[in-house]
Formats: C-alpha cells, sequence, structure tokens
C-alpha cells in the first residue's frame, strides 16, 4: 500500500505540507483544484503548478480527489455533452502530468451527508457526527439551514456555496429520477469517460453514497456490494474501478468490508481507512481508527488488504479534532492534522505487524 494524505492546496489549506512530511511514511499528496466549479476543465497549467509545489515538497501527485461530476451529467440532462467534453479534457491533462487515479462520486445533490461537525465524545475530541431522526425530520432546505451555520461547512468539497445556491432548482430536477434513471445516467458517464482514462493511464475511482441509504428521497447508487458489482459491470474495462471507503460503507452493519475488499481485489485503486460508531436508532459518530473506539474492525480491514497485497493508494480518512484544534481558523471539519497523523501510525502499525508476522 502506498500512504496518502488529502490536503487541499496552498489557498485553501492551513496544514503546511513541511508539518506532513513529518509524519512517517507518506508519499503522495491527494489533491484537486478547488477553485474550478463542476463541469468546468483543468487548465494544464494549473495542473502543472500543483505538481511542482507537491515535488518540492517531496510528494508525488498520484491521486486525485476529486473531479466532480456536474448535476446535468448525473441528471441525463442534454447539456451534458459539454460537460462531459470537459471532463475528458481534464482525465487527459491528468494523464499528462502523471496523475495514475481519480477519485470520484455519483451522489444527487448532496456529497457526504452529516448533521453536526463538532459534536462531542466522552473525552472531549469532537467529530463529524449523523443523527438519524434530524434528518429523516426535516426538509433540505431546513438541514441546509441548520448546517450552513456550523463553522467550515462551506468551505467543504461537495458543499460549494454556488451549488448550494441552486439547491431548491435541483431538487426539483430530481423528482421522479429513478434509481433505473441513475444508473442510465452512470452508464452514459461511464461509456464516454473510461475508454479515455483508460488511454490516459487514470484509474477512474467511485467514492461509495456517504451515508449508503437514500437520503430526502434521492437515489443512491454506491451502497452495497450488490450495487457495486452493478456499477462495475456497467462497464467492463481495466479503468473502471472503485474507492472503498470503509466509514461511508460501514456506517451501516448491513456491508461487510472485509468480504468487499477481498470480493473486488482487483477494482479497489484507493481506499479511504476511518473508523465509525453505530448506534442502534441510526445515528453514528466518526470515533478514532482504533477497532475498539468504533464498529469497524480496522485490524480485519487491513488483514484483508494485506491479504490481497493491496499495492495502490490509501488514505487515512476524517479524524477527530483534538487538542484544541477545533479552535484553529480554517480548519475543515473531519480533516486536520493531528488525528489524521495518528490515523496514519495505527494503520502503518498493523500493516507493519502483519509485514512481520508472514515473516515468521
Ligand atoms: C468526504 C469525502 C468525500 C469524497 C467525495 C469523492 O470527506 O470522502 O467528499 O471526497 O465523495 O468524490
Amino acid at each position: 500500500m502506498q500512504i496518502t494524505f488529502r490536503w487541499y492546496g496552498e489557498k485553501f489549506d492551513t496544514i503546511p505540507l513541511s508539518f506532513v512530511k513529518q509524519i512517517p511514511g507518506v508519499k503522495g499528496i491527494v489533491w484537486a483544484l478547488h477553485d474550478v466549479p463542476a463541469g468546468d476543465y483543468w487548465e494544464m497549467d494549473k495542473i502543472n503548478q500543483v505538481k511542482d509545489y507537491l515535488t518540492k515538497a517531496g510528494f508525488n501527485n498520484e491521486v486525485v480527489e476529486s473531479v466532480n461530476v456536474h448535476e446535468d451529467i448525473k441528471l441525463g440532462r442534454s447539456s451534458r455533452e459539454k460537460y462531459i467534453e470537459n471532463y475528458k479534457k481534464t482525465i487527459r491533462n491528468l494523464g499528462r502530468a502523471g496523475v495514475k487515479v481519480v477519485c470520484y462520486n455519483f451522489m444527487p445533490v448532496f456529497d457526504w451527508t452529516r448533521t453536526d461537525l463538532y459534536k462531542t465524545l466522552p473525552d472531549g475530541s469532537t467529530a463529524l457526527f449523523y443523527e438519524k431522526a434530524k434528518i429523516d425530520s426535516l426538509n433540505p432546505y431546513e438541514f441546509l439551514d441548520s448546517m450552513s451555520k456550523q463553522k467550515g461547512l462551506l468551505s467543504m468539497p461537495g458543499w460549494e456555496p454556488e451549488r448550494l445556491a441552486k439547491i431548491r432548482e435541483l431538487f426539483k430536477a430530481y423528482e421522479g429520477l429513478t434509481l433505473e434513471n441513475l444508473f442510465e445516467n452512470a452508464k452514459y458517464f461511464l461509456q464516454e469517460i473510461i475508454p479515455v482514462a483508460e488511454e490516459s493511464g487514470i484509474k477512474m475511482a467511485i467514492h461509495p453514497d456517504d451515508p449508503p441509504w437514500s437520503i430526502f428521497g434521492l437515489p443512491r447508487l454506491i451502497i452495497s456490494k450488490r450495487n457495486i458489482q452493478r456499477y462495475l459491470n456497467l462497464i467492463k474495462n481495466p479503468s473502471n474501478g472503485l474507492t472503498l471507503c470503509t466509514g461511508s460503507l460501514g456506517s451501516t452493519d448491513k456491508n461487510d468490508i472485509v468480504d468487499m475488499i477481498e470480493t473486488f481485489k482487483d477494482k479497489i485503486f484507493f481506499a479511504h481507512i476511518r473508523n465509525v460508531k453505530r448506534f442502534d436508532n441510526g445515528d453514528f459518530i466518526e470515533s478514532s481508527h482504533r477497532s475498539c473506539d468504533g464498529s469497524l474492525d480496522i485490524v480485519e480491514i487491513m488483514r484483508a488488504f494485506h491479504r490481497i497485497k493491496f499495492s495502490h493508494y490509501i488514505r487515512p480518512d476524517h479524524g477527530r479534532h483534538i487538542w484544541n484544534e477545533e479552535s484553529r481558523t480554517g480548519l475543515r471539519p473531519g480533516y486536520g492534522l493531528y488525528d489524521r497523523a495518528l490515523g496514519i501510525m495505527h494503520l502503518l502499525g498493523i500493516w507493519d505487524a502483519l509485514d512481520k508476522t508472514n515473516k515468521n
């Protein structure tokens, strides 16, 4: 496995890369051009600027998260052609810059969804929290209203103000769009994009829907083993693959993550590893990476990756906010330095132990 760390760029991230360099084992930065709106293409100059910056700091630029898919593509509108062409241009440019994996998602309207960005855990740290009853009781506009009062939300990828400004129009457009329609629109997108990715030496890695169930009546594709299999079969090509996000898929006990790692072993090009504590009422909170702190057995998950000799990219995912980090300005909820660094050490510790054990 190759350890990576997500970083939002010189303009948007307050964590210096020199600090990231001091976390053992990090080889690459997971990056994106966060100021380019979904649907526009990424210019070569801008891509190369980031590449140079990362190279000078001692990191590779091989993983991009994400190139966001314009809603018109998900909705199957005729205007999708223009956005698909732009997407292809971006993929070609990324290939020229040495990018190997592009993570993206096909979630309607909202990317990841939580109800609380700073829920306090018993040890005083805070973490992202999902309260089922709240989501079930609010309409999407009330929900957005309650979220936008929380510090940091609007700087989060997937929650860009220009996207949220169109929220009513978007919900209207999605009315009547079924799961089957969404699969058809995904197929159309993949048929266009995947051959270009293959030519460009890029693996496309779809991110699961987070959480993995329907919210606000919107259909969701990447929520279960069955749906992942179906998505990967929409176009059979070595460049059509998966980002295995343990926390997203693991928010429900219906998903067996170890089984998924074994089933999709040739299709996982990127993994996000974090733990999540599920409650009986359907709520969940993001916990430390340790197995005993959450509902997922991170040791067994790492053992499965080790068993399949996983050689692609892994990053720790959201961390808690610890050591007063949440008071720092510019912090992106879930994307602080400290707990993600602890997460990396935990993952490396498990991996090193497995390496040694297997030798004895
Ligand atoms: C949340 C992330 C997601 C992810 C996108 C990929 O923190 O895991 O926003 O980057 O869904 O397209």
